[in-house]
């Protein structure tokens, strides 16, 4: 569906667990049922070395998509928390970031600043993380940031310029 009610929103998927891309293959199909909600844009998905991970996890696919959704932020959030469990996320006594079936974050809602204990958006770690930014900006490579207007393709760009640099110190 769309009308002129519907915000658009931007996920990032992520799996390191399990059959990975059945899992993001079967989010996205999820994602497009949601209530009010158009599945506008996939991007191809990555496979990418686990960050900031407990030792010995595997390997995650990452992936986003581009919504058009008339649910509130926060209807959205519990929409995909929904998705993970039903998908076998087991979130009980787990460490942070421990291997996962499914992550759905929410990146961006529109051009809305959200800070609250349980959800922020933009993601705060979102410009910093290439496993974000290169799916995002496949689908989407005008995005700007909505606190700074930077836009997300520049940060994607000196992170790529960073990584070389710090390895060649008379740049
Ligand atoms: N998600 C995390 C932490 N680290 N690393 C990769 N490569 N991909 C992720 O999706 C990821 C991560 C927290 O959600
Ligand atoms: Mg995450
Ligand atoms: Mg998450």
């Amino acid at each position: 569906m769309s009308d002129n009610a519907t915000t658009d929103a931007y996920i990032a998927l992520g799996s390191n667990l399990g059959d990975r891309e059945a899992n993001l293959r079967e989010a996205l199909r999820r994602l497009g049922e949601l209530p009010g909600t158009e599945l506008v844009r996939e991007s191809s998905f990555m496979e990418t070395e686990p960050v900031d991970s407990p030792e010995g996890a595997g390997m995650f696919l990452n992936g986003a998509a581009w919504l058009k959704t008339s649910l509130p932020p926060r209807g959205l959030l519990a929409a995909l928390l929904e998705i993970e469990r039903a998908m076998g996320r087991d979130r009980t006594g787990q460490p942070r970031n421990a291997p996962r079936t499914l992550d759905l974050d929410l990146l961006l809602y529109g051009d809305r600043i959200i800070e609250e204990e349980d959800l922020q958006v933009p993601h705060p770690r979102m410009h910093e993380r290439e496993f974000v930014l290169w799916p995002l900006l496949q689908i989407a490579s005008k995005l700007k940031d909505p606190r700074t207007g930077e836009p997300y393709a520049e940060a994607y760009a000196r992170l790529k310029n960073g990584r070389t640099q710090s390895h060649d110190a008379t740049k």
